[in-house]
C-alpha cells in the first residue's frame, strides 16, 4: 500500500562519527539534526508521506555538494536531494533514514543572457525568482506552476515539471539547454551549454532531467528564455462537454491572431470545491455549467488580441460549442481566475479523501477517457465524486476522485491501488501515460514495471547501475 513508509532496510543508522564528517563539509549551522529543525523536511503537502532522517545538509556551493557525494559514495551513505519540497509523488522524501540534501542555498541566478535568450540558474532558485529575473531582462521564462512561489529550478528539472503553459512552451525538459550535475562519486559534470545546436554525441542532459535525483544531482541549469508577450487575454468559458472544449481549442488555433498559451479544463465538481475554498471567490459566470475552460492567449502584437478572442468566442457561441464566456477586463480579474485555478489542489482537501491520477492520453481521446473513467469509478465506489481538471491542451488530466459525502475517509483511501488500476487500465487502452507531469517517486514506482516497455525498464536499470553503482542517490525512487 503506497501510503505507509517503505520497509526500512537495515541498518539505516548513520554513526555520530560520519555525521560529524558530513557536518564538517557544510559547517555546523547548515547541518540540521535537531528534531524541530528537521521536521519541515519530513512532511509534504499532500500529507500522504512521513519521512525519517538523522541529518539535513544545506550546502552553500557546488564544491560542497561534490564533497558530500564523494563522502556518501565512499561510505555507502544514501542521499535524498530536496528542492522546494512541493513534489506530489514522494520523490523528495527520505523514508529510511537517508541524509536529506537540500539545494535551497544554491539560489543564485548566475547570468541572464538576454541576447542569447538564456538564463543560468542554480538549483535552489525559486521558480518565481527565476521568472522575475527573466522579466527584469525583458524576457519570459514560461514555466508556470501553482507552486511557483516555493518550488525550485532543480526540482522542476528533476521532475520534468509541466504546469500551465506547456501547450505553448513545452515542459521543463524542453526549456533546458544545459546542466551542471554532481555525479554519485562527486565528480562535477559541466554541461552548461547555451547552444541551440550541438550535435556532439549523446544527449546527457536528458538523462538527468526527469530522473528525480536518482542519477545525479542537478546543481545549475541553462534555461531557455522567450520574448515577453505584449498582449495577454484571459477568458473563463462555460461549456457543455470536454468534446466541445476540444472543438473550441481547434477553432481558437485556426482563428486567433495570438498563441494559445494556456488551455485548462475544469469540471463543475472541482470548481465548486474551489469556490468553497477560495476566500472571496465568486462564480466566474452567471449560470452554472458542467465544464469550464480557462484560456489564455498571448501575442507579440500590441493590439488586436482582445478583438480576436471576442471573435472566436462569438463564433463558438453561435455554433453551440460554448454556453457563456467572460473575458478578463483587468489584470486583477485575470489574476482572480488564475487564483481559483491554482487553488484547486488545496481545495480538494476539505472534501475528504481524494484518490489521485495524473494521466495523459492523446488529446483527441480525452473526452472518451473522461467518460469511461467516470463510469468505471462510480461503479466501483457508488457516490464517489470524480473532480477532474487539468491541462487539456496537453491531454493531461488530473483525474482525482473525492470520497462520497459523509463516507469514511480511511476506507475510501484504502481503495487507492484498486482505483488506480482501474483508471490506469483505461489510460493503457488509449496508449496514455500514468504520470504525465508529476513523476514516479515512490507513489508510482511499483506501477512503472507494469506499464513500461520491459526493454525500457532494463535500459533504465542499466543507467542507474552505471551512474550510481552503490545506489546512494535517492534509493527506492523511480526504480
Ligand atoms: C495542477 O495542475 C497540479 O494544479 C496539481 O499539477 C494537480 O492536485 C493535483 O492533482
Ligand atoms: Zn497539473
Amino acid at each position: 500500500m503506497m501510503h505507509s513508509p517503505l520497509p526500512a532496510p537495515s541498518p539505516d543508522l548513520i554513526s555520530p562519527d560520519l555525521i560529524a564528517r558530513f557536518t564538517a563539509i557544510v559547517g555546523g549551522k547548515y547541518a540540521l539534526t535537531d528534531a524541530n529543525d528537521v521536521a519541515p523536511y519530513l512532511i509534504e503537502q499532500r500529507g500522504i508521506y512521513q519521512g525519517r532522517t538523522p541529518l539535513v545538509l544545506r550546502p552553500g556551493s557546488v564544491a560542497e555538494v561534490s564533497a558530500i557525494l564523494k563522502l556518501a559514495n565512499e561510505t555507502r551513505t544514501a542521499i535524498v536531494p530536496m528542492g522546494g519540497n512541493t513534489g506530489l509523488v514522494g520523490g523528495q522524501m527520505a523514508f529510511n533514514g537517508e541524509i536529506v540534501l537540500s539545494l535551497a542555498r544554491l539560489d543564485k541566478v548566475r547570468e541572464v543572457d538576454a541576447a542569447s535568450n538564456t538564463m543560468t540558474c542554480e538549483a535552489g532558485v525559486i521558480l518565481a525568482n527565476a521568472q522575475a529575473a527573466a522579466s527584469e531582462a525583458g524576457r519570459l521564462y514560461p514555466l508556470s506552476l501553482g507552486s511557483e512561489g516555493s518550488c525550485t529550478v532543480g526540482g522542476n528539472l528533476s521532475s520534468n515539471a509541466g504546469g500551465l503553459q506547456v501547450v505553448a512552451y513545452g515542459n521543463a525538459r524542453e526549456l533546458t539547454l544545459g546542466l551542471e550535475v554532481v555525479l554519485a562519486d562527486g565528480r562535477i559534470w559541466n554541461g552548461l551549454n547555451k547552444l541551440k545546436k550541438d550535435n556532439t554525441g549523446y544527449d546527457l542532459k536528458n538523462l538527468f532531467v526527469g530522473a528525480e535525483g536518482t542519477l545525479g544531482i542537478i546543481t545549475a541549469a541553462v534555461l531557455k528564455l522567450f520574448p515577453r508577450p505584449r498582449s495577454v487575454e484571459t477568458a473563463f468559458i462555460g461549456l457543455p462537454s470536454p468534446r466541445a472544449a476540444l472543438d473550441l481549442l481547434s477553432l481558437t488555433r485556426d482563428r486567433a491572431a495570438g498563441t494559445v498559451t494556456s488551455f485548462e479544463l475544469i469540471s463543475r465538481t472541482v470548481l465548486e470545491m474551489g469556490l468553497n475554498f477560495t476566500q472571496g471567490a465568486r462564480e466566474p459566470l452567471d449560470d452554472k455549467h458542467p465544464w469550464y475552460v480557462l484560456m489564455e492567449l498571448s501575442s507579440q502584437a500590441g493590439s488586436g488580441l482582445h478583438e480576436a478572442l471576442e471573435d472566436v468566442l462569438g463564433t463558438a457561441l453561435e455554433r453551440g460549442m460554448i454556453t457563456d464566456a467572460v473575458l478578463a477586463a483587468s489584470l486583477e480579474q485575470a489574476k482572480s481566475f488564475w487564483r481559483l485555478r491554482e487553488q484547486l489542489t488545496e481545495a480538494q482537501k476539505p472534501a475528504g479523501g481524494s484518490i489521485k491520477h495524473d494521466i495523459s492520453v492523446p488529446i483527441a481521446v480525452v473526452p472518451e477517457f473522461l467518460e469511461e473513467a467516470t463510469a468505471a469509478v462510480q461503479k466501483m465506489v457508488p457516490g464517489c465524486r470524480p473532480a477532474p481538471f487539468g491541462h487539456l491542451g496537453d491531454g493531461n488530466m488530473h483525474y482525482n476522485v473525492s470520497q462520497p459525502v459523509g463516507a469514511d475517509k480511511t476506507a475510501f483511501i484504502a481503495r487507492w491501488d484498486e482505483m488506480n488500476t482501474l483508471v490506469h487500465g483505461i489510460v493503457a487502452k488509449y496508449q496514455g501515460s500514468v504520470s504525465a507531469e508529476h513523476g514516479i517517486g515512490v507513489m508510482k514506482r511499483d506501477i512503472l514495471p507494469l506499464v513500461k516497455d520491459p526493454v525500457a525498464m532494463e535500459l533504465m536499470r542499466t543507467l542507474k547501475a552505471t551512474l550510481d553503482p552503490n545506489g546512494i542517490l535517492n534509493p527506492g525512487k523511480v526504480l
